[in-house]
């Protein structure tokens, strides 16, 4: 009896592992976009809750979703819309943002847009930003709390500044199996917006090149003028996380209000308890 308990009691531990080894990424090698066939887009294209938009199912190809017209360009204005919108439970894969072919610089008006926007829970599986635009996802700062949005495979270039930024309350983004090549930063926990909350990242399996930051994570707040976050933190927790960069993985900085201008955490106790490699 006992014997048949052990045993089955391994099998069941087993199992675990393997289920735990799915979810594990390396760090992946230098990715290239693949070739695909532009389509010219000038507005929005919204996926409804709990449903599917996969390129390759669509087009039968890879197709290379070009944003044309002053509020699809891909310039750093600000005010650009999103390629794509996701409602909560939706997935995005199998398609490329941006025009991959402009050449080289950050800056390009290739058609990125603003990328990918979460309204919730989110999906993006195999996406490629070939030329980010002004972000490449962002989870809004609508989305339920501790709604995640999980990028799984694809890679992301040339963004002149943020690729994942994250706006939610208690929200997290999980990046795995990834890669991006010329970018100001992987990740950004909102350091100003209008309203303040704490934030979760998990990378595991990423790999940067010639990125100047991976991840900007709140790890302290300024407690005189946001009173409700004093001594909370993000955390962000990294697991095969390379970069071909001598500058950090994960910075350090101090939350603060809309309008005001968030500094670098210089408390390294604060920095170490947010920026977790595991
Ligand atoms: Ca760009």
């Amino acid at each position: 009896m006992m014997k048949h308990l052990k045993k089955a009691r391994s099998v069941l531990f087993a199992l675990a592992g393997l289920a735990l080894a799915a979810n594990v990424h390396a760090a992946p090698a230098k990715r290239a976009v693949p070739a695909c066939t532009k389509v010219t887009v000038t507005g929005s294209t919204t996926v409804a809750a709990g449903t599917t938009w996969d390129g390759l199912a669509k087009y039968g190809k890879w197709v290379c979703m070009v944003g044309s017209g002053t509020k699809m360009d891909g310039s750093q204005s600000e005010s650009q819309d999103p390629h794509f919108i996701l409602n909560e439970g939706a997935t995005l894969k199998n398609v490329i943002i941006g025009d991959p072919s402009m050449g080289t610089g950050r800056n390009l008006l290739a058609g990125g847009a603003d990328g990918v926007h979460c309204k919730g829970n989110c999906r993006i599986e195999n996406v490629y930003w070939g030329d980010v635009g002004e972000d490449a996802a962002t989870m809004e700062s609508s989305a339920p709390s501790g709604s995640v949005m999980t990028v799984v495979g694809g890679a992301a270039y040339k963004a002149n500044d943020k690729i994942f930024q994250n706006n939610g309350n208690k929200t997290r983004i999980s990046i795995s199996d990834f890669y991006a090549e010329e970018a100001g930063k992987l990740y950004r926990s909102c350091g100003n917006c209008s309203s303040q909350y704490v934030r979760y990242a998990t990378v595991n399996g990423v790999t940067l090149y010639n990125v100047g930051t991976g991840l900007g994570v709140n790890s302290s707040f300024d407690s005189a003028k946001l009173p409700g976050l004093a001594g909370q933190y993000d955390v962000a927790d990294m697991t095969d996380f390379v970069s071909n960069s001598s500058s950090s993985r994960c910075v350090g900085y101090v939350g603060t209000a809309k309008g005001y201008e968030p500094v670098k955490d210089t408390n390294s106790s604060n920095v170490a308890r947010s920026c977790k490699f595991h």
